[in-house]
């Protein structure tokens, strides 16, 4: 970013810190779900996990959004909380995640994108269930630096002066990218295209932005395939920088079988 930084620097995030000493470096890190848990079921699967656990001792990354527009949201919710509360997978905070977090604490939010089809599942839950899903998601951390800086995490992207930084700019860069002020003709946010100006040392994964293929561009690789449009869940294989994915709505083909999430 260009002009001047005022004053001392921001606090690096504590969990940034802590978190990069209990896994051993190897991680698979999956795009966004938004519901998708029986893709997700599967993509554990074809990765090796059970229950969560890997035994080489790899370690389960999610990039967000695990929330809205797909079929099982409390189920993906409940699969994924399990697995982080119990430190056998770690996850950053998406868009959708934090918005619906804001409804679960009974903030006004626009039911647009595809919250309805959380609040439909989530509706008849106790009010201790959702506090218990709010604390759980807004404990999310919005990025996450691993194995000793050369590995970010962060939803929608993250440039290298923000990566390690606990600010507002950090974190709305993390969660929605970096918007242009323009709108599509949809009505939605134009985002830039951030990972063409990146120029950083550390790998940046991330989703947000539905892709056909994983797309690397400048030492950054978005992995959301779509899963929730028909496309594909799919994992990132770090250090080894493959893809390991299974599609949505297609049956016989190699590295997939049949879904419900194809919507
Ligand atoms: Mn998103």
């Amino acid at each position: 970013m260009k002009g001047g930084r005022r004053g001392p620097p921001p606090p690096l995030m504590p969990q940034a810190r802590s978190i990069a000493l209990e896994c051993h470096g190897c991680f698979d890190i999956i795009g966004d779900v938004h519901g998708c848990h029986d893709l997700l079921v599967r993509l554990l699967e074809e990765l090796g996990y059970h229950e969560g656990v890997h035994e080489q001792g790899r370690c389960l990354v999610f990039v967000g959004d695990l929330v809205d527009r797909g079929p099982e949201v409390l189920a993906t919710l409940r699969l994924v909380r399990s697995f982080v509360e119990s430190g056998r997978a770690l996850a950053v905070m998406g868009n959708h995640d934090d918005k619906l977090r804001r409804w679960l604490m009974g903030r006004r939010v626009q039911v647009t994108h595809g919250l309805d089809r959380s609040i439909a599942e989530l509706s008849g839950l106790t009010a201790v269930e959702r506090q218990g899903l709010a604390e759980f998601l807004g404990g999310l951390p919005t990025q996450l630096v691993l194995d000793e800086g050369r590995l970010v995490v962060a939803h929608a992207g993250l440039y290298e002066e923000l990566q390690g930084v606990d600010s507002g700019a950090a974190r709305r860069m993390a969660l929605y990218g970096v918007p242009t002020g323009e709108k599509t003709v949809e009505g939605l946010p134009v985002r830039r295209d951030w990972a063409a100006d990146y120029r950083g040392r550390a790998l940046v994964v991330y989703g947000h932005t539905p892709v056909p293929e994983p797309r690397w561009l400048n030492n950054t690789v978005n992995i959301d395939l779509g899963a929730v449009y028909g496309g594909a869940l799919a994992a990132l294989r770090y250090p080894e920088r493959t893809v390991v994915r299974v599609a949505a709505n297609s049956s016989g083909s190699a590295d997939s079988g049949s879904s419900r999430c194809n919507r």
